[in-house]
């Protein structure tokens, strides 16, 4: 077993989060490093988002060759997989593979929430207390704690007078059975659109409650043959290549060419087939290459899905509420024939932008109108208050007690997604400003990142490592620049803190992709990390 290093503390390193982030994270510093790591995670077992989310119709829209690590090479050739596309068991499953192939469970206490990590300046350590009442000591603190994992439960008058059940897909428990029953879905983002494509068909009435429209292409999940996945495992090599240094990271050569000057037979054209082939970042970013940057661009995407939407609903004031009326700019959804749901007998679509919902009754949902919905089991697929939220729901203390919640309270901040000023030692994963993309291999240029970073720390040497508050607003000036250069902001999501009542609308991504983003770390630290601060307390004197 390793020995802590680092004098007067109890551990090297502590890591929180036990999903893509936290494990690989388990596995640089301790397997590779010999560091002493302890890691923590509030659920009870290896998974993060895997783990909480196991509504029906949870899937991974990635594609199944490239949601995973492409660290290993024994790994990828281990892959099992039989569609297009990982349902959350199976991408669960694929989490356990990993944490017993490196034996990283060990590492955990699970069930065990982290409430506050504070930096002492004193003995240059920081001090982690968990909801255990216990507190330990580490020089590093790495938080992967998701960046879509603090679930938002609005509330709603009269919610505690409910008989039925609520749940939110994003801590759903097991056992749950809605066959047969009266079910309410709040929310069609990307969680809702699956969940309710997956309840349609057993529930004995389905009520959507919907406040925004939304564009959803097909998800085009078909099995895949083993010849195809043996033509993938042989290219790993090559499709890593592509995808670090794509922009999007999802194993598709995003496109060159413009749709502005393309003809209307063309976009057509081009759009048909990626409609037939299915993704919804395909379909955003695979297709054209200024669908998210110009208004025509968009516009002839929008209108794309919108004469699918009046050609596949069949009644026309249905047609009507489920066509968006915004741009086509918030995180592209794809589905299993999601508007065809709205032609079942059985589903009903509330339209709560028109018409609120006004209580919760005992027995249901009552709208401003007062149109009732009797309803068994009412679904938040409400989302997640996203990139920050984990972090401003702790107690995480920098330098001279500095708390991140003051630090963000007017958006979040950080450098290079990982690090922020007054906050020595810390790298989060996914933190704020980090790239928009599939997100597995941002998590692992990421964890490589501040992995290189603490070996040639512990090889010089060296007690702490924070960005100067220069190079952070830098960074996060860059990050607004480039993210005005898309329609991103013109559209009210999750991406820019708009779905959480009272956040403020800030940058949250580096939106220029992660081919950009890896060269923008790696000359950080190629270039000796000129933008940070060593040993801050012996610099101060
Ligand atoms: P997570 O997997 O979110 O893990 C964070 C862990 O930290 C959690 O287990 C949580 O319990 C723990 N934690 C947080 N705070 C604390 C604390 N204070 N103390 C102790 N433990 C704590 N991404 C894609 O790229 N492609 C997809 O198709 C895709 N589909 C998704 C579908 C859903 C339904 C959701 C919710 C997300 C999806 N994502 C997808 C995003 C997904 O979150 C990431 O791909 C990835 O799983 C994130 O891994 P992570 O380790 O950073 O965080
Ligand atoms: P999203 O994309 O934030 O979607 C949440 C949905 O819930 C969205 O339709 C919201 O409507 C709706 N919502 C939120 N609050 C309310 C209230 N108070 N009343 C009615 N409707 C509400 O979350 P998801 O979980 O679907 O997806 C998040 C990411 O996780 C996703 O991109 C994947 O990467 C996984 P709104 O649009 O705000 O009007």
């Amino acid at each position: 077993l390793e020995t802590t290093k680092t004098k007067g503390a109890d551990f090297d390193a502590v890591v929180v989060g036990a999903g893509f982030g936290g494990l690989y994270s388990v596995y640089k510093l301790r397997n590779e490093q010999s560091l002493n790591v302890k890691a923590y995670d509030g659920a009870g077992d290896v998974g993060g988002t895997w783990f909480w989310n196991r509504y029906p119709g949870a899937l991974s829209d990635t594609e199944s060759f490239v949601y995973r690590y492409s660290f290993s090479g024994e790994l990828l050739q281990k892959g099992h997989w039989k569609n297009r596309y990982l349902t959350q068991p199976e991408v669960l499953s694929y989490m356990n593979e990993v944490a017993d192939t490196y034996d990283l469970r060990r590492s955990y206490e699970f069930n065990t929430r982290v409430t506050a990590a504070r930096f002492n300046e004193k003995t240059g350590l920081w001090h982690v207390t968990t909801d255990k009442g216990q507190t330990v000591t580490a020089k590093y603190l790495i938080t992967g704690l998701g960046l879509l994992s603090a679930t938002n439960l609005p509330t709603f008058k009269g919610i505690d007078s409910f008989k039925g059940q609520i749940l939110h897909t994003g801590a759903w428990p097991e056992g749950v059975d809605l066959k047969g029953k009266r079910v309410g879905i709040i929310g069609t983002g990307s969680t809702g659109t699956q969940v309710i494509t997956a309840t349609a068909p057993i529930a004995k009435h389905l009520t959507v409650f919907q406040r925004s429209p939304q564009y959803v292409v097909p998800i085009g999940n078909t099995p895949q043959d083993e010849a195809t996945i043996a033509a993938q495992k042989a290219s790993y090599d090559d499709i890593w290549k592509q995808v670090k240094s794509s922009a999007v990271a999802f194993g598709f050569e995003e496109s060159t060419i413009p749709a502005e000057t393309a003809t209307p037979e063309e976009r057509e054209r081009v759009f048909e087939a990626a409609w037939q082939r299915g993704g919804g970042f395909y379909f955003m970013f695979g297709t054209f290459c200024d669908i998210a940057t110009s208004q025509i661009a968009n516009d002839a995407a929008a209108d794309f899905i919108k004469k699918k939407i009046r050609q596949i609903v069949k009644d026309p004031e249905t047609a009507r509420k489920l066509t968006p009326t915004d741009l086509y700019a918030k995180r592209p959804l794809c589905g299993s024939d999601y508007y065809g749901v709205y032609n079942r007998p059985n589903v009903t679509l509330a339209d709560v932008k028109a018409d609120p919902i006004a209580e919760f009754t005992p027995t249901g949902i009552r709208q401003e109108s007062g149109a009732e919905h009797e309803l068994d089991v009412v679904i938040f697929a409400t989302g997640f208050d996203a990139v920050d939220g984990n972090y401003t729901r702790m107690d995480l203390r920098g330098r001279g007690g500095v708390t991140m919640r003051d630090k963000w309270k007017d958006g979040p901040l950080g450098y290079l997604g990982m690090m922020e000023a007054d906050f020595p030692n810390l790298f989060m994963i996914l933190g704020p400003n980090g790239p928009f993309t599939n997100l597995p291999p941002s998590i692992e240029t990421q964890v490589e990142w501040f992995s290189d970073t603490i070996k040639m720390m512990e090889a010089k040497g060296l007690k702490s490592i924070e960005p100067t508050e220069a190079a952070r607003d830098e960074w996060v000036a860059l990050c607004r620049t480039i993210a005005d250069m898309t329609l991103f902001p013109k559209a009210d999501s999750w991406i820019f803190g708009a779905n959480i009542p009272g956040k403020k609308n800030a940058v949250m991504f580096y939106l220029a992709g992660l081919g950009n983003y890896r060269a923008a770390i790696d000359a950080v630290k190629d270039g000796g990390y000129q933008t940070m601060i060593f040993n801050r307390e012996t610099v101060a004197g």
